[in-house]
């Protein structure tokens, strides 16, 4: 049995708006159909900067503990819990659980259980060593995915150490790549197709660039900055770059990036701004499909009524994913289709990544080491 301290370092946020604190708290105890993983590392989504600052109109719990994009090793179980052992790897992702009896839940909606626990949200994450997630739910990550072999190059504590940039993919990761893979299948784009990717720079739109490739879509990457587009034209595959800070014309240029000029045949939308919500409808090609998987506070859809009429526009949301989304985009990761860049640092130094976060200045993923 692996030894467990009693008390253990964490990031809590007390209040709304932060900042977060990096401080010693106790190591809970997993509950019957819980169990408790030592989380080695873990991804910094924008999902977790909204928790921050309470952006959405769901309150968190607090004080909290943020983070859901955990990878770690399984260190106790509930006595309910059969089919997941100690010493098993495991994800903890944003659903922590849900009820799985409700209408939702026995159609694999769990998503849209209104139970549904939220790591890092209504239950606390993985910015911390030990979480808690229900057993049903945690990903079960594969022996040969190996926790150290994709661990980063360790940094030290300077902001140089900021710059350590290690391409591959953490299965920490890979938890951040459920939401965009299944926002690509709802779009019911084809291989061959094409796709517009809007924030193609950030972590989710750099992991959408590389699902989309091994789906056998055609991407157009839609970001801002020399950083960003390097990236997705040199690493991430889109065979085109639209930047939104420059451009005249944005609508125009993604037409104008597809063979035909008529448009994408869908559109992901992993944003942090409204603008862009409202610029898609008006670039889909007809019968194409807008995915909105972004949620920036306060914004609203908008879509010009008579074009979205005419070019039989569908406009959709997206919602992570299940648990059977959740073991297939595992499945490309271990099959080594999907390489994403991320820079790792110690969870100590989360408020700096938060801080870049929010100046838009992050290319891909940061992803935290909790021993740090
Ligand atoms: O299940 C879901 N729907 C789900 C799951 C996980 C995350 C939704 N999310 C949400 C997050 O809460 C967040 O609102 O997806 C959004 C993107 O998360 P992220 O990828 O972690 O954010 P990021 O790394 O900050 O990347 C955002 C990118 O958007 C670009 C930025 O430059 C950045 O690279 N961007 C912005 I801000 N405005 C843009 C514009 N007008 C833009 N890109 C194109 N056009
Ligand atoms: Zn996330
Ligand atoms: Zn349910």
């Amino acid at each position: 049995m692996p030894e467990i301290p009693k008390k253990q370092k964490a990031q809590v946020i007390e209040k709304t708006g932060g900042p977060v604190e990096y401080k010693e708290i106790d190591v809970q105890q997993p509950g019957p159909d819980e169990v408790l993983v030592n989380i080695k590392y873990s991804g910094v989504c924008h999902t977790d900067l909204h928790a921050v600052n309470g952006d959405w109109p769901l309150p968190t719990k607090l004080p909290l503990v943020g983070g859901h994009e955990g990878a770690g090793i399984v260190v106790a179980k509930g006595n309910l819990v059969t089919d997941i052992e100690i010493g098993d790897h495991a994800g903890v992702k944003w659903i922590n659980g849900s009820c799985l009896a409700c209408s939702f839940c026995q159609q694999s909606d769990e998503p849209l259980c209104a139970k549904a626990l939220l790591s890092g949200y209504t239950v606390d994450g993985t910015f911390q060593e030990y979480c808690i997630a229900k057993a049903a739910h945690v990903a079960r990550l594969h022996k040969d995915i190996p926790l150290d072999a994709v661990a980063p190059v360790l940094c030290g504590e300077t902001p140089q150490s900021l710059r350590n940039v290690r391409t591959g993919c953490g299965t920490d990761l890979c938890v951040a790549g459920i939401t965009v893979y299944k926002g690509l299948k709802e779009s019911g784009a084809r291989p061959g197709q094409t796709v517009a990717i809007v924030g193609a720079g950030g972590g989710l739109g750099s992991l959408a660039q590389q699902y989309a490739k091994a789906m056998g879509l055609r991407t157009i990457a839609i970001d801002s900055g020399e950083e960003k587009k390097k990236m997705c034209l040199e690493q991430l595959g889109s065979y085109a770059f639209v930047d939104f800070g420059t451009s005249q014309n944005v609508v125009k240029e993604v037409q104008e990036a597809t063979e035909d000029g008529l448009g994408p045949h869908a559109v992901i939308l992993v944003a942090v701004n409204e603008k862009p919500f409202q610029q898609a409808a008006e670039y889909v090609r007809p019968r194409g499909t807008v995915v909105c998987i972004g949620l920036p506070a306060g914004a609203y859809l908008k879509a010009p009524v008579f074009e979205s009429v005419i070019k039989m526009v569908t406009i959709k949301g997206s919602y992570v994913g299940n648990r059977k989304d959740t073991a297939e985009a595992l499945d490309f990761y271990r099959r080594g289709l999907i390489k994403a860049p991320f820079k790792t640092v110690g969870l100590s130094e989360l408020q700096k990544v938060y801080d870049m976060m929010h100046e838009g200045k992050i290319a891909g993923r940061y992803v935290v080491d909790t021993s740090k």
